[in-house]
């Protein structure tokens, strides 16, 4: 029952809320406030952590008042809203962005400054919210900071794990995972215990006549979870507009344990069942690009999705308006195939609760959907065995079944008599046990479909979903190139090289509209501008030489040549043709006379990244790379001239110090298993080189900043079938200088010979999957160039300069422009001062 408050009252009551700060002064007196109120201590016992809390609750004051008033509006006017569904959404911090955003950074600095704190430190208390793996995760928040910024109405759907991605520490070398219990405070997050959702699992389905003489299916028994809502602002740059992430977290239905099996001494059942359903949300899957098919991950897959469409469902439903219109009010985007089911989920509410005929719902389904694929790699290609899905969602495998026999009958009728293009396309694979092939569904179910980068695009449609061309036509599949954002990943991350190019580019514009950044082009040329730009540049990497110092024991020479490459550590991004390559470079170095040495450009080879907790290969690539450094940073003869550095924990607060700190970085992956990349984008961004494959967003990058400032190498996409069937069928020769490298690991120089075998057998005997001996070369003769070209500063620096300039095509704004005009038709929506 809704309060019967008048309406003119409740404007007034509106109007006279409490004015939030706007300076200094205003915020110094939020923060004690804060201090001495919320938090129940004094000043004077106010650490860092308290100071972090109250700063936070400070901003999360003002931004409150701006969400309220754009969920209103966006309310009131009634326009059409997108959804993006996303298992990972990869914050980072929240404190730095949200100052920023509402341009009262500064004013923060000087309060914080004058209760004796500086502002980086507090800004370091915070724990980085990492609900995410890596790149689809941390593409989510850049997307979720766009459609903010730009005023879309827009919210985001996941799931609030308890624990996120884990933490990694190097014991000895080797990864050990502890888990990232990151819920303690968290000042960003509301509860909504009044936004709950019941969501079924397992039961039964039986058939029922209507009034009408139709049958109907219901779907019951089995047990209840129950869905609790809490919600994270999501802050524009520069604008009022503040849109809403809303995490779902599982509970036992009925709130706690069961007091009635508690009461008649069934402790263990009713405390067992609680437990059991608070595990549904307890933990992010840690795995990127590959799928287990675990029972527990579509039980997540499940309660996330429903209980998001329940929600969407009941906002368009307020509105009073028919089910005609859903469409044109409600786009919903799949983050890859883990939301999948919100299409079965759509259709089943349209068909069974809300008793509208299938072809009629149907037609709604996959107006309301549009899918976006993020990787070619079959590893990480979902599909769930049909007794699963039959077991937890008994209902849902029906619609399944109906939705690919209706699917199947047009494709017969198109391609009558073609049994394996049928076979091909089946929803349902016809395998031991039978699979239900979610990018299948998802295609199906979904208006666009689209891929990440160009030649992603291209290779989803020539290969995986070839066939669905034939079906639908090329239109139906697109390409919408990956961004960043340049918020976080230039104006936070790097605020002196920001203020540079502001300085250049007609103030901050540029951070709303990136093409802008064309206007340091000319610059490039003038001497003290490079000069100003290198300063920046060493500045960040003294920064990063610090932390390297503190956090390994090791000194690196901030003069030496930055090497970088940090990302998930998988075999197809190659990280172990990296440290062959460092290896190589190594000895390289020991064959040197003294004099000849003296000649040579000092090196830091920088790695960092998580391996998932079950892909042995991963962990065995970290392992190299620690044994490895740990020989060569000790190695007294060597000294500047080459340390490699492996840094633990890689997260998007480290990104933020990493990225502005390189020279070059390595995006080296097999060409055409990289869909996209984003970090290629962030270190371009940030005044780095790149060295890297003809894959996924190097290409466009090439395209946009030209050949002659990209080290390309390698061999090309449509080159790796055939050479993969040479090292299967033909002879499979290995290139000698990677001979040399496998000669010194085996020979025991860094460790047990017998811990690295494998990662030699998979390029000896193993067919070289990856192509590593193929590449090897090329990436050897390419390093030679980047050392030669580094040598003249002048020129390097005038390359990057031009680079940056050139970048303005991967904001993820001008992303999200493309999907809201190509896929889900929706306009902007200002929210008034
Ligand atoms: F396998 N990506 C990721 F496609 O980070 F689902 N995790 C994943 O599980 C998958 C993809 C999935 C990445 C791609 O590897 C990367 O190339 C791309 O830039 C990023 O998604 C965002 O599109």
């Amino acid at each position: 029952v809704e309060a019967s408050i008048p309406e003119p009252q409740r404007a007034a009551w509106s109007r006279n809320q409490i004015q939030s700060f706007t300076d200094k002064d205003g915020f110094e007196k939020e923060v004690v406030r804060h201090v001495e109120t919320t938090l129940a201590r004094s000043m004077f016992n106010c650490d860092e952590s308290a100071a972090y809390s109250a700063t936070s609750l400070a901003f999360r004051d003002r931004l409150i008042k701006d969400w309220n008033k754009t969920q209103q509006r966006q309310t009131y006017r009634d326009t059409k809203r997108v959804y993006y569904l996303s298992l990972e959404f990869l914050m980072g911090r929240a404190l730095d962005n949200a100052m920023l955003n509402v341009g009262l950074k500064d004013a923060a600095k000087g309060g914080l400054a004058d209760l004796g704190f500086r502002i980086e430190d507090i800004i370091g208390q915070e724990h980085d919210a990492a609900l995410g793996n890596g790149g689809l995760g941390r593409l989510a928040a850049c997307f979720l900071d766009s459609l903010a910024s730009l005023n879309y109405p827009a919210w985001g759907y996941g799931l609030r794990y308890r624990y996120g991605i884990f933490k990694q520490e190097i014991i000895d070398g080797y990864q050990v995972e502890v888990p990232d219990y990151w819920l303690d405070f968290n000042p960003w997050e509301f509860p909504r215990h009044d936004v709950t959702v019941d969501i079924q699992f397992f039961g039964h389905v039986s058939k029922t006549t209507k009034d009408d003489g139709k049958t109907a299916a219901i779907w019951e028994g089995g047990e209840i979870v129950q869905a609790v809502a809490y919600d994270v602002p999501i802050p524009g740059y520069d604008t009022p507009t503040t849109n809403n992430l809303r995490l779902w977290s599982s509970k036992a239905s009925g709130g706690e344990f069961d007091f009635q099996k508690f009461n008649n001494g069934d402790y263990e059942s009713s405390v067992a069942e609680q437990q059991r359903a608070e595990t549904i949300s307890a933990v992010l899957y840690p795995n990127d690009n590959l799928e287990r098919g675990k029972e527990l991950r579509l039980k997540q897959q499940y309660f996330w999705v429903a209980a998001s469409l329940y929600d969407i469902v009941r906002r368009f439903k307020k509105s009073k308006r028919g089910w005609n219109e859903f469409a044109d009010q409600v786009a919903i985007q799949l983050n890859d195939t883990h939301p999948t089911l919100a299409i079965v989920e759509l259709q089943r509410i349209l068909l069974d609760i809300e008793g509208l005929e299938w072809d009629v719902a149907w037609d709604i389904v996959t107006k309301t959907f549009g899918y976006t694929n993020h990787t070619v790699l079959p590893e990480a290609l979902e599909k769930w065995p049909v007794g699963l899905v039959q077991y937890l969602l008994p209902r849902h495998l029906q619609i399944i079944y109906d939705i690919n026999l209706y699917f199947l009958q047009t494709v017969e009728k198109a391609f009558p008599k073609d049994r394996d293009m049928l076979t091909r396309v089946s929803i349902i694979e016809e395998s031991q046990p039978k699979m239900v092939r979610m990018a299948h569904l998802a295609i199906v179910g979904s208006h666009k479909v689209n891929g990440v980068a160009e030649l992603h695009s291209d290779l989803i449609k020539t290969t995986i979903f070839k066939d669905f061309v034939e079906v639908y036509g090329p239109d139906k599949f697109t390409n919408v190139t990956n961004g960043i954002t340049p918020r976080r990943w230039l104006h936070q991350a790097n605020p002196r090289l920001s203020e540079l190019i502001a300085s250049k580019c007609g103030g901050n514009g540029f951070l709303k509209d990136l093409t802008q950044l064309n206007r340091l082009e000319a610059h490039a040329k003038d001497a003290a501008f490079r000069r100003e730009w290198a300063e920046i540049k060493y500045a960040n990497k003294v920064r990063l030489a610090k932390h390297i110092k503190n956090v390994t024991g090791v000194t690196v020479n901030p003069a030496a040549l930055f090497d970088v490459q940090v990302k998930r550590i998988h075999e197809y991004k190659r990280q172990q043709l990296n440290i062959f390559g460092v290896i190589h470079r190594y000895l390289t170095l020991k064959g040197m006379s003294v004099e000849e040495r003296k000649k040579q450009l000092p090196r830091v080879s920088v790695f960092g990244g998580k391996a998932a907790p079950g892909y042995w290969m991963a962990k065995q690539i970290i392992h190299l790379i620690n044994a490895v450094g740990s020989v060569i940073n000790k190695d007294e003869e060597i000294g500047d001239l080459l340390k490699v550095i492996f840094l633990e924990d890689y997260n998007v607060s480290k990104a933020e110090m990493i990225c502005p700190a390189s020279d070059l970085s390595e995006h080296i992956s097999t060409a055409g298993t990289e869909a996209s990349g984003t970090s290629n984008m962030k270190f371009v961004l940030n005044g780095g080189l790149i060295i890297g494959t003809c894959d996924g967003a190097n290409i466009e990058i090439t395209r946009e900043i030209g050949e002659s400032n990209i080290f390309l190498f390698g061999n090309l996409a449509e080159d790796v079938e055939d050479l993969r069937h040479a090292h299967n069928y033909g002879s499979h020769s290995i290139d000698s200088d990677l001979e040399k490298v496998f000669g010194t690991i085996e020979s025991g120089t860094f460790g047990t010979p017998h811990d690295f075998s494998a990662m030699i057998a998979a390029v000896r005997h193993h067919g070289d999957y990856y192509l590593v001996s193929d590449d090897f070369h090329s990436y050897m003769e390419t390093h030679r160039l980047v050392d030669e070209s580094y040598r003249n500063q002048d020129e390097w620096v005038s390359k990057c300069i031009t680079s940056v300039a050139r970048m303005g095509f991967f904001s993820s704004d001008r992303c999200i422009n493309e999907y809201a005009d190509g896929i889900w038709n929706v306009e902007p929506l200002v929210v008034q001062e």
